[in-house]
């Protein structure tokens, strides 16, 4: 697929990120290292959390979305345990690797210390065992160079990042594998439209609705399809490219993701929807094949914000009502998704890397 001329536009008529000089050293020395001490190294490039929209250049404010960064952070460390050394492109001040099981907002790192008594501050002796085992994978991963962390903020940032890390990682080939799960923004406002400084509410236009008569109107422009160019131009020809596809409305889901699986061509779409995502989501891969892979009801983590009736509800052919299981169950510490979606990437990227296909 030919990317059209809002593509490089986009480029060269937005800023180039201050960061990015220094990002791309961080990621040449990366995969330098890692292909020097094991030439069978495989690197999965993660991305994680939602990207703003500012509408100011000195900004003050700005368009966000609702993502933590939970599905990046964990499929960061399945991929670790998997053998993988990642990349770990994220919106700045989203959930981590290792220190996002201490850092929610319900998991706050205080409540799990005390004060032992002597004058030390210890680790609660209920969350020891658990403690242990984070830090442990932490150093492991930090001790061997498994992880570079790289973080970003708006819209223009993450397009600049994903494309030179995506050509830094051609040395890789087929054992490079990019997992899109950042919440990408679809809109935002061009450089050449945005007001230098903090738009004054003495300027917004007038209009009909509001008490005093006065709006703001805010105009955005349509993203580049920049997954279009990721997959034809700037990733590694053989490498396997996973992108999310996020719905609301359940009758949407699968068709949506197949087609941006044939728009796109790449390898495989995840489709999930917000309000089931920690429980379900879909592989939609090409020749119209749906798999849906699911936490059994029993182990599904509870959630505020989620809809466990909707589970299923997305599934072109229904599920059994065995597999489903909306009958209730006891619940225990909840087995996070990640962990069986990325043992079935590996083996797919396995099989791509023994097989030496390409895309078309
Ligand atoms: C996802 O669908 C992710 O799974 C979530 C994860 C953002 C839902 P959380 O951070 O949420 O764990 O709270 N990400 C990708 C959504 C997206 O923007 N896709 C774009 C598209 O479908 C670009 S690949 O067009």
């Amino acid at each position: 697929m030919i990317p059209d001329d809002s593509q490089s536009r986009y480029f060269t008529s937005n800023p180039t990120p201050k960061a990015l000089s220094k990002h791309e050293a961080l990621v040449r020395e990366f995969v330098d290292y890692h292909v020097s001490t094991n030439p069978n190294t495989r690197i999965a490039l993660v991305t994680s959390g939602g990207t703003t929209v500012p509408l100011e250049n000195q900004t003050v404010r700005f368009i966000d979305n609702f993502s933590a960064g939970t599905r990046g952070a964990t499929s960061a460390e399945y991929f670790l345990r998997e053998g993988y050394a990642v990349i770990f492109l994220h919106r700045q001040y989203s959930l981590l690797p290792y220190s996002r099981h201490f850092s929610h907002s319900t998991n706050c790192f205080l409540d799990f210390m005390d004060e032992s008594g002597d004058g030390e501050v210890v680790v609660r002796q209920e969350y020891q065992q658990k403690m242990r085992r984070v830090l442990e994978e932490y150093q492991y991963a930090k001790k061997n160079r498994l992880l570079l962390l790289l973080p970003f903020t708006t819209i223009t940032e993450y397009l600049f990042e994903l494309r030179s890390l995506a050509t830094l990682l051609q040395p890789l080939d087929s054992r490079a594998l990019f997992y899109l799960a950042a919440a990408v923004s679809d809109f935002f406002i061009p450089r050449e439209r945005m007001n230098e400084h903090k738009i004054q509410s003495s300027e917004v236009e007038n209009g009909k609705k509001s008490g005093d008569g006065k709006q703001l109107v805010v105009n955005l422009d349509p993203v580049p399809k920049f997954l279009t160019t990721l997959v034809s131009q700037w990733a590694p020809r053989g490498s396997m490219i996973v992108s999310f596809k996020l719905e609301t409305d359940p009758s949407l889901l699968v068709s949506k993701a197949e087609q941006a699986l044939e728009k796109y061509g790449h390898d495989l779409v995840i489709g999930n929807l917000l309000t089931t995502r920690k429980w379900e989501v879909v592989f939609v891969t090409k020749g119209g094949q749906e798999r849906w892979v699911r936490v059994p009801k029993a182990k599904r983590s509870r959630s505020v914000s989620g809809i466990e009736e909707l589970v299923g509800r997305a599934e072109k052919n229904k599920p059994s009502d065995e597999e489903v299981d909306l009958s209730g169950g006891e619940v225990h510490e909840g087995l996070e998704i990640e962990s069986l979606i990325i043992p079935e990437l590996a083996v797919l990227h396995q099989e791509r890397i023994n097989n030496g296909s390409q895309r078309a």
